[in-house]
């Protein structure tokens, strides 16, 4: 026979697709038990490999279910959010962990209560000093650095949004109809060169606007729009900090690491799973989790390396497949007959990482070979020939001896 109702406090994180969603859905199959919902924090992760943000709650209920009982619930909301246990402390579309259980304790196996790290995380501490600020410690949270208040779960914080898009290209289109697809509103989009009077009123009746116009021209058109401290200026460029965006209150940066031919194509892509740069205002996160997607912070002094990687994986993919391009059909074998190699290569790169993907006369140090390759090539195709064998060595060779 249990114990009856006792107060019980439950942490929830999600990292992976919408996150908030992900939330809420287990907050409902708690059912009426539940007393209180702490409001959303965004946490920078804590252990585990590089991952996106997590969205965190604490949620308090009063029930008489065993400690057991609430091991078994925990796992199977845990299961209904499909999560699926591949990378240890990986990323999780839903964590619930049973944090405290009033008046008792247990040191089981599977499961130990209090949770055994409960009182030096943050991402618990702090929701949980809203719902039960008796069993923080008395010198609190600790170091809160990374923890950012969202809204409440149900608030209008989490729902669908009312954006407007300004400089509705390729990659603007492409958003435009994913956040649709997704049920958000969508304002009549501006071009960059709207009116001042279309511009300076862009932020008028909603959460946030989205600037998708080149790079160039972020600065000047969030420098027209009219300062609301309510709505959330966005851009989507990866190389810029929040700084352009000065002087709106509410910033935010959300870049998507996807490849976007057209809005169509951008659009499926965007919603795919896709990787995203965010930063600043949480509205970021939002956007993110509307398309079901994964994101990491970059803040703004590491803008131009996080961007330069990604044009090298990108474009300076494409150069090169350029040179294979001119280089196979110069002895007439079509780039077609190279590409099935090209993504073998990619998967390789994706399950065992770029050094020991690595095959090749460049790899082997067959100096030989290399020679044989560069007397065959063009005089102007050698310098970016060598200029990879190079990149090839200092894989084979591992990071420079930085000592002394
Ligand atoms: O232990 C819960 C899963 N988890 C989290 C989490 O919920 N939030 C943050 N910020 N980091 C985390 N690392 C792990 S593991």
């Amino acid at each position: 026979m249990g114990a009856g109702p006792r107060r019980v406090l439950l942490g929830l994180g999600s990292n992976l697709g919408d996150r908030a969603a992900h939330l809420r859905a287990a907050v409902a199959g708690l059912g009426d038990e539940v007393v209180a919902v702490s409001p959303v924090y965004e946490t920078a992760p804590v252990g585990g490999p590089e991952q996106g943000a997590f969205l965190n709650v604490v949620v308090e209920l009063r029930t008489a279910a065993s400690a057991r009982d609430l091991l078994v619930l925990a796992q199977r909301l845990e299961a209904e959010a499909e999560r699926v246990r591949t990378v240890r402390w990986g990323p999780r579309t839903l964590d619930v962990d049973v944090l405290w259980i009033d008046g008792e304790t247990v040191d089981q196996p599977d499961l130990v209560v209090p949770h055994p790290r409960m009182f030096e995380r943050a991402f618990v501490l702090v929701p949980l000093g809203d719902v039960a600020p008796d069993l923080v410690p008395p010198e609190g949270p600790g170091d809160t650095t990374g923890v950012v208040r969202v809204g409440p779960l149900d608030g209008p914080a989490n729902g669908p949004a009312a954006v407007r898009v300004v400089g509705p290209g390729r990659l603007g289109g492409a958003l435009t109809r994913a956040l649709g697809a997704a049920g958000w509103t969508l304002a009549e989009p501006l071009g960059r060169d709207a009116s001042d009077v279309d511009l300076a009123d862009a932020a008028d009746g909603v959460d946030a606007v989205l600037i998708t116009t080149p790079d160039a021209a972020v600065a000047e058109v969030a420098g027209r729009i009219r300062l609301d401290p309510t709505t959330v200026v966005v851009h989507a460029a990866g190389s810029l900090g929040l700084d352009v965006l000065a002087p709106h209150e509410r910033r935010a940066s959300v870049h998507p690491l996807v490849a976007v031919p057209d809005a169509a194509v951008g659009a499926e892509r965007l919603v795919a799973g896709a990787w995203f740069a965010v930063a600043g205002d949480p509205f970021a996160g939002r956007v993110v989790d509307a398309l079901g997607g994964r994101s990491f912070v970059v803040a703004d002094e590491h803008r131009a390396a996080y961007h330069a990687a990604a044009c090298i994986a990108s474009n300076h993919l494409v150069a090169l497949m350029g040179q294979v391009e001119r280089v196979a059909g110069g002895v007439d074998v079509p780039l077609a007959a190279y590409l099935d190699l090209v993504r073998a290569t990619i998967e390789n790169v994706a399950a065992l990482g770029p050094a020991a993907a690595l095959t090749g006369p460049a790899a082997r140090g067959d100096e030989a070979t290399l020679d044989r390759h560069r007397a065959a090539l063009a005089p102007d195709e050698i310098e970016a020939y060598d200029a990879l064998v190079h990149l090839a060595r200092r894989l084979v060779d591992g990071p420079p001896d930085r000592a002394g």
